[in-house]
C-alpha cells in the first residue's frame, strides 16, 4: 500500500514538473524575444488522435451516422447570411517575411489566381449554426466524444474541480466535460446571450456537415487568404501592415499577459459578436482574430513557388488548415493573426476558439436577390 502511494505521488511529481519546464521554457523564449522560437498558444495541440496521451482524453469511437440530411428551404426562411462575391484573378499568397517558425510554412510568397467565388462576410455565428442543427438534428463532434477543450481562465472553479489532465505542451488548455457549441465553457455555461457570435466546438467534419446544408462549402486555403487580403499586397493585416491602425482595434485578440491576465484593450476578452469592428475592402468582418476558421485544404508545408491556378490542397493528409488566429492570440506568444498564418488540427478536432465560415461557387438561390425580392413580394 505504502509502495502504491509513493509510486502515485511520484507520477504526480514527474507531471507537474514537465509542466513547469514547458511554462519556465516559454518564459524564457518569451524573454529572448526571437521571432523564430516556436512560440503558440498551444491550440494547434488539441488532436484528439495524435500521440500526445496527455490531449488524448476520452477513448470514444465515434458512431457513423452519416450525413445530415439537406431540408430544402422555401426562400426566406433560411437566415440571410450575406456572401460577398471575390472576383477573378491573381493574387499573392504568402510570404517571405514570416515573423513564425518555417514549420508553419507560410513562404514562399506565391502568385495564385483563381476564379470568382463567393464568401460569407462574417465567421458563422451561433444563431445559425442553431437553426442548422434544429433541422438536421446533427450531433458535433464534440458532443460525440463528450467533451471539448477550453483554456483555463474561462473555466468556472466548479468546472475546474472535475478536470485532472491538460494538455502537455500546452497546460493552460483544460478538456471540459459536455464542453460543446451549445456549452461554451462547461454545462454550467451557455450561448443564450451570445447568439450573434461566432458558433465555437465545431470539428472540421462539422463545419462541412453545416456548409453542405447551408448550400455553400468550405473556402480553400487561398480563397480565405485573398478574401482576408482584401485586394491588398503582401500585408501583415486585412487593413495594412499597422494592427492599430488610427489607434482603433480592428480585430479580436489577446491584449497583456498570455495565458494570465487579459487587458481587454479592444473590447472583448473571449468571442466577440461576428459583425464587430470594421470590415475590409471587401467588406469582410473578423478575418484575423475572434475565432480561428477551417478552410478545405489538408496541411502541407511544401509549396512551390511557381503560379498555380486554384489550388486545394494535398489529396491527403491528417490535418485540416485553419486560418486567421483567435481571441486568444497574442504577438509574443501566438503571431497568427496575420493574413499568411496558418496552423492545423485534426478534422474532428474542436476548441473554444475555433470556427469557420462558408464559400460557394454561385451564390446560394435562397441568397439570389430576386429570389429574395419575390420573397418579399408574397
Ligand atoms: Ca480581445
Ligand atoms: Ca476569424
Amino acid at each position: 500500500m505504502l509502495l502504491k502511494l509513493v509510486l502515485f505521488i511520484l507520477i504526480l511529481c514527474t507531471y507537474d514538473i514537465s509542466c513547469e519546464e514547458n511554462a519556465e521554457r516559454n518564459q524564457m523564449n518569451d524573454a529572448n524575444g526571437d521571432k523564430n522560437k516556436d512560440k503558440s498558444c498551444g491550440c494547434d495541440k488539441l488532436s484528439r488522435k495524435k500521440d500526445d496521451q496527455d490531449a488524448e482524453v476520452d477513448d470514444v469511437v465515434i458512431e457513423t451516422e452519416g450525413e445530415p440530411e439537406i431540408t430544402h428551404l422555401k426562400v426566406g426562411e433560411k437566415f440571410s447570411a450575406k456572401m460577398v462575391l471575390i472576383p477573378a484573378g491573381p493574387f499573392k499568397m504568402g510570404t517571405d517575411n514570416s515573423p513564425v517558425p518555417p514549420a508553419d510554412g507560410e513562404g514562399p510568397l506565391r502568385t495564385v489566381t483563381l476564379d470568382d467565388y463567393y464568401i460569407d462576410e462574417t465567421e458563422v455565428s451561433n444563431e445559425q449554426f442553431e437553426q442548422f442543427v434544429d433541422e438536421t438534428g446533427l450531433i458535433t463532434e464534440a458532443e460525440k466524444f463528450g467533451n471539448s477543450f477550453v483554456l483555463e481562465n474561462f473555466i468556472s472553479e466548479k468546472t475546474k474541480k472535475d478536470i485532472s489532465q491538460a494538455v502537455a505542451q500546452a497546460p493552460w488548455w483544460l478538456p471540459v466535460d459536455k464542453a460543446s457549441w451549445r456549452y461554451p465553457e462547461g454545462l454550467d455555461s451557455d450561448i443564450r446571450k451570445r447568439m450573434d457570435h461566432p458558433v465555437v466546438h465545431v470539428s472540421w467534419n462539422d463545419a462541412t456537415a453545416y456548409c453542405k446544408w447551408a448550400e455553400k462549402r468550405l473556402p480553400t486555403e487561398a480563397e480565405w487568404e485573398k478574401a482576408a487580403r482584401g485586394g491588398l499586397k503582401d500585408r501583415l493585416f486585412p487593413w495594412g501592415n499597422k494592427p492599430n491602425p488610427k489607434d482603433q482595434h480592428r480585430m479580436n485578440i489577446w491584449q497583456g499577459e498570455f495565458p494570465k491576465t487579459n487587458t481587454e484593450e479592444d473590447g472583448y476578452s473571449s468571442t466577440a459578436p461576428v459583425l464587430t469592428y470594421e470590415p475590409n475592402k471587401y467588406q469582410l468582418y473578423n478575418m484575423v482574430g475572434n475565432v480561428w476558421e477551417w478552410v478545405q485544404d489538408w496541411w502541407t508545408i511544401d509549396h512551390s513557388a511557381n503560379p498555380v491556378e486554384n489550388p486545394s490542397g494535398p489529396k491527403t493528409g491528417t490535418d485540416k488548415v485553419k486560418k486567421g488566429g483567435s481571441y486568444l492570440c497574442h504577438k509574443d506568444y501566438c503571431y497568427r493573426y496575420r493574413c499568411a498564418a496558418r496552423s492545423q488540427n485534426t478534422p474532428d478536432s474542436s476548441a473554444s476558439n475555433l470556427g469557420f465560415r462558408c464559400a460557394a461557387d454561385k451564390l446560394p438561390k435562397y441568397l439570389q436577390p430576386e429570389e429574395i425580392s419575390k420573397h418579399t413580394e408574397l
